[in-house]
C-alpha cells in the first residue's frame, strides 16, 4: 500500500487491510468486466459492421456452452464477494470479549468522550495501540456518524440508542475523526483527531489528565438523587428488582420475550420503562426521558454494570470479559 498518497488513507488499524483487500479486489472485478466490454464494443462494432448496402447478417443459433458460461462464472464471483464480505463484516462488528470501553455521545456538532477512568475529551480521542477498544456511542440530538478513515470504520450515532463501534489501532500517530452524517450548519466542523498512542504513554496521558470521577461513580450518585434507590433497594424489599447482576443476564417481560439486559436494554429501562415491563411487576416506574441527559445516561448504566460480576466495566489497565450480545439485542429492538 503507498502511504503517501493523499486520495487514500494510511492503514492504523487490525481491520484496515481486511477492508483493502476486498474492496480493491471488487474494484479489479469490475474494472476487468468493464474494460472487457466496453472493448469487445468497440471491436465488434468494426469487425461485423455493415460493408455494403444490401448485406443481411448470418442468423445467430446460440451456444448453450456459452450460456452455461457467462452465467457460472458471474455467479461464483459474486458469491465469492459476498461470503468473503460477509467474514469482514461479521469481523467488523463482533467486539472481542475484553476490549476496553470508552464512552462517545455525539452533539451538535461536537464529539464528547469519556474514558471509564473519569477522564472527559471533546473532538479528541485517545487510545492505546495493539488492544481492542469498543465505543458505546449515543447522541444528544440527531443522527451523527462517527468515522476513523485510517481505521475503517464508521458506525451511525443514533439518538434514542446505542450503537457499538470497535477497532484494534496498530500504528502509533493521529489520524482524522469526521462526522459522516450530515447534521446540520455546522457539520463540517464537526471534526477532530483520534491519538493512538503506545499502552505505556497512554497509561501516562490517564494518569495526567484531571479525572472527575469515574462514571461509575456519578452514576451511583444520580440513583440516589434521582432517588432511583427508593424503588430500587439493595434487598428485595422495593417496588422495582434489586438491580444486582442484573447487566448481562437474560430477563423474562411481562409480555413473554427473553432480552439480554444489555447496555441498551438498561437505557431502555429508563427512558423508557413501560417499552419493556419484567414479569411479576407493576410498570410503575416513571421515565426519565429529559430528565437525564445522554451522558448522564451512560453513567447511570455504567452504575447499573457495576453491581454485577459480568458487568464490571473493563477500562484502562484492565481486562474483564464483557457479553458480546450487544449487536443482536440492538438488533431485535428495530
Ligand atoms: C417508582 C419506583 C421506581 C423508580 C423511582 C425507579 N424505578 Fe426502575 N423500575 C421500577 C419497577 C417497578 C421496575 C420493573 C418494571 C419495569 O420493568 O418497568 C423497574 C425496572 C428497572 C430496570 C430494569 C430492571 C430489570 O431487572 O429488568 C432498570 C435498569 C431500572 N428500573 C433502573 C432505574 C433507574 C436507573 C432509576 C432512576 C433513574 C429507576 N429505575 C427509578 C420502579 C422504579
Ligand atoms: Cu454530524
Amino acid at each position: 500500500m503507498p502511504t503517501n498518497f493523499p486520495l487514500f488513507p494510511q492503514q492504523a488499524s487490525a481491520q484496515a487491510g481486511q477492508v483493502d483487500a476486498i474492496y480493491f479486489f471488487m474494484v479489479a472485478v469490475t474494472a476487468f468486466f468493464a474494460l472487457l466490454i466496453a472493448g469487445l464494443i468497440v471491436f465488434f462494432s468494426v469487425r461485423f459492421r455493415r460493408r455494403h448496402r444490401d448485406e443481411i447478417g448470418v442468423p445467430i443459433h446460440g451456444s448453450l456452452a456459452l450460456e452455461l458460461l457467462w452465467t457460472f462464472v458471474p455467479f461464483v464471483i459474486a458469491m465469492g464477494m459476498f461470503g468473503w464480505g460477509a467474514k469482514v463484516f461479521f469481523d467488523l462488528y463482533r467486539v472481542p470479549a475484553g476490549a476496553m470501553e470508552i464512552f462517545v455521545v455525539g452533539k451538535q456538532w461536537m464529539w464528547k468522550v469519556q474514558h471509564m477512568g473519569g477522564q472527559r475529551e471533546i473532538n479528541e480521542l485517545h487510545v492505546p495501540i495493539g488492544r481492542p477498544v469498543k465505543l458505546i456511542m449515543g447522541s444528544e440530538d440527531v443522527i451523527h456518524s462517527f468515522y476513523i478513515p485510517a481505521f475503517r470504520v464508521k458506525a451511525d450515532v443514533i439518538p434514542g440508542r446505542y450503537n457499538t463501534l470497535w477497532f484494534e489501532a496498530t500504528k502509533p500517530g493521529t489520524y482524522h475523526l469526521f462526522c459522516a452524517e450530515y447534521c446540520g450548519t455546522k457539520h463540517s466542523g464537526m471534526i477532530g483527531s483520534v491519538v493512538a498512542m503506545e499502552p505505556a504513554q497512554y497509561q501516562a496521558w490517564l494518569d495526567g489528565g484531571p479525572a472527575d470521577g469515574t462514571p461509575v461513580d456519578a452514576g451511583a450518585k444520580l440513583f440516589q438523587d434521582l432517588a432511583c434507590h427508593t424503588c430500587h433497594q439493595q434487598d428485595s424489599q422495593g417496588r422495582g428488582p434489586v438491580l444486582t447482576n442484573l447487566f448481562g443476564s437474560r430477563v423474562q417481560l411481562q409480555d413473554g420475550r427473553t432480552v439480554v439486559a444489555d447496555e441498551a436494554y438498561i437505557r431502555e429501562s429508563i427512558v423508557n420503562p413501560q417499552a419493556m415491563v419484567k414479569a411479576g411487576f407493576q410498570p410503575l416506574m416513571p421515565t426519565f426521558q429529559g430528565l437525564v441527559t445522554e451522558e448522564q445516561l451512560l453513567q447511570l448504566i455504567s452504575y447499573v454494570r457495576s453491581l454485577s460480576d459480568a458487568g464490571a466495566a473493563p477500562g484502562a489497565g484492565t481486562a474483564a470479559p464483557t457479553q458480546p450480545q450487544d449487536r443482536s439485542t440492538l438488533e431485535n429492538k428495530r
